[in-house]
């Protein structure tokens, strides 16, 4: 006998075992499976259930697939980020709602994680769930299934009588005891077709030691770093590269680098097993720096091709309030050199106009980038707007300095660093970092991690335009902008990888996100 409580959510159709999951799209060509997904869908596989994933970026008619595999579904799951995929978040659940008002529609991700009460006050949010997702979707959908309320699943928060009601956080989970991910629901051919590579993401370690003010990280996972074996990993890798034929895997561990030797173990591995795809870190500016030629020469032979570092800013005094003070920008010069003559690239990124920037101390950051690009060249900058996240040490002081952040799940669309205007970066001063931002961007080379960039026709044009844009980085001096028109001009000729099915086009500039 079921001692579990009556209905949360009624239902008029016969319990089903179909879980239909939708993805929004995340304003980027760097299109793979998303891992949350295939994170949350293998216990539900296991236990008999069908998953279907629907990924707005491969499905042009996503709305109308959605709306179609609901209806002989238990339930509809989304998961997303704070900003722009709550656009198709909100779009696809209004119509579900639309279609059924009492289909239980269920949010999970960093969003729902960090603003769960916000989230769930909406009115097309029946639950949301916080945190780790794999075990807890899965007691979800098992007590949606017999009728039972939610009552007691950790980490969920769903509506009674209409009203918010949280049960206890459910405690953090190692990786090591998490299945693996259901790879085998990625229809790799599809993102090939979006981004000219057969890649994916995979994850080999979870949070990271630091507490960067910006950072959301230590609000959910608490600081508390664990990772996969280096046998595991290696072997999990290989599995899936040769299975899917990849060339490229993503490792979007917050901090690859924490246990150094454990890192060096997974690259001997990968060369013991003869493994040729390419691989992308991310890890702290510190512990890039702490690798050796000969650990770097090592972790390139196994296909390390990238270690994507945030720097964030090179004003000490910014730095301190970014609360980094484990980064020192001599380190940075040196491992700089040897990540260079290895043959992996170091990818950095910056964050302009965080509080107590001020045009001196974006100086600094600037003189910095430029001269390691001019010193390295192949290393690569990806610049940002400082964009307080919820869950983030800073986020605790919007008030004070004057930002007014949304009040509703809607609002926060168009949260995007992209584009952030700040109270003290507005008008002409915004503008003018934007128009920095893009000089920047066709000062030096740099290459998406996951998108084919463009032919030796683009390359060469934008190479004529590198020179001046570095001279107007140099002389701090953007007005009449005509390279930046150029460029524009450039890419309506050469257009990124087509693709030949019924993708969707997005945004081309990427933004990687790392430490
Ligand atoms: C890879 C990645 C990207 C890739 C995504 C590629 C892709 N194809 O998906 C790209 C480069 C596009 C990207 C972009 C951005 N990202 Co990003 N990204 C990540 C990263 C490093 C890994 C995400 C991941 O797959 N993790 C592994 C999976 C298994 O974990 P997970 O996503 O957390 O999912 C678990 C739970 O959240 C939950 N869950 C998730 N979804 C769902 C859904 C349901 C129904 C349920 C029940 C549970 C559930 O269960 C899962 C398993 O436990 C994270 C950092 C991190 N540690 O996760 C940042 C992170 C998600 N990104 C972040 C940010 C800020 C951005 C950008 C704004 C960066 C920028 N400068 O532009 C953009 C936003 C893009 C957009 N949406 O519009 C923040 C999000 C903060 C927030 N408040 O939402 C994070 C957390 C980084 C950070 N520490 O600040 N990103
Ligand atoms: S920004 Fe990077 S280094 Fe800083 S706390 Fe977040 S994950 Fe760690």
């Amino acid at each position: 006998m079921s001692l579990r409580k009556p209905l949360i959510l009624s239902r008029s159709v016969a319990p089903s075992k179909k879980i239909v999951f939708f993805f929004p799209a995340f304003a980027s060509t760097e299109a793979t499976a998303p891992l949350s997904l295939l994170a949350v869908a293998t216990p539900l596989l296991r236990a008999g259930y069908q998953v279907v994933i629907i990924d707005s970026t491969i499905t042009p008619n996503f709305k109308e697939r959605v709306l179609h595999e609901v209806k002989d579904a238990l339930c509809l799951g989304i998961s997303l980020v704070t900003g722009p995929m709550i656009r198709e978040t909100v779009e696809v659940s209004r119509a579900v709602k639309a279609w059924k008002k009492d289909f239980p529609v269920i949010l999970g991700g960093w969003h729902p994680s960090l603003l769960p009460l916000q989230t769930l006050e909406t009115d097309f949010v029946d639950v949301v769930v916080r945190g780790q997702g794999e075990n807890t979707m899965f007691e979800v959908v098992q007590h949606l299934e017999d009728g039972a309320s939610l009552q007691g699943v950790s980490g969920v928060g769903f509506k009674r009588d209409g009203m918010p009601v949280f049960n206890p956080e459910r405690p953090l989970q190692p990786l090591a005891e998490l299945p693996p991910k259901a790879y085998e629901l990625a229809d790799f051919d599809a993102y090939e077709r979006i981004c000219g590579r057969r890649w994916a993401m995979y994850i080999s370690s979870l949070a990271c030691p630091f507490n960067c003010s910006y950072c959301t990280n230590a609000g959910v996972y608490g600081r508390q770093w664990n990772g996969l074996s280096p046998d595991q990993v290696v072997e999990e890798t290989f599995d899936i590269t040769t299975r899917y034929r990849l060339e490229m895997l993503w490792i979007v561990d917050d901090n690859f680098l924490v246990d150094i030797d454990r890192s060096l173990k997974i690259a001997e591995g990968l060369v013991r097993a003869g493994s040729t795809f390419k691989w992308s870190i991310q890890a702290t500016t510190n512990l890039t720096a702490r690798l050796s030629i000969n650990e770097l020469t090592l972790l390139r032979r196994s296909g390390l091709h990238q270690v994507c570092q945030g720097i964030e800013t090179a004003s000490p005094t910014v730095m301190k309030l970014m609360n980094k003070d484990f980064q020192v920008l001599g380190d940075i010069y040196q491992s700089t050199e040897r990540c260079i003559k290895a043959g992996v690239i170091p990818s950095f990124n910056i964050i302009f106009g965080f509080p107590g920037e001020g045009s001196k101390e974006r100086r600094e950051t600037v003189n910095f980038m430029m001269d390691i690009c001019r010193k390295f060249p192949g290393a690569e900058f990806w610049t940002n707007i400082f964009t307080p996240y919820p869950g983030s040490p800073i986020f605790h002081h919007t008030a004070e300095l004057g930002i007014e952040v949304p009040t509703s799940l809607e609002g926060w669309a168009d949260y995007f660093p992209r584009y952030t205007v700040l109270p003290w970066l507005k008008g002409s001063d915004h503008q003018r970092v934007q128009t920095m931002r893009d000089y920047l961007r066709i000062a030096f080379d740099r290459a998406p991690i996951a998108t084919k960039g463009h032919g030796w026709f683009a390359k060469a044009i934008q190479h004529l335009t590198a020179y001046p844009a570095r001279a107007r980085l140099n002389y701090d001096f953007y007005s009449f902008p005509v390279e930046l028109w150029i460029n524009r001009q450039l890419k309506n000729i050469v257009k990124l990888p087509k693709p030949s099915v019924d993708a969707k086009r997005l945004q081309p500039e990427t933004a990687p996100s790392c430490t």
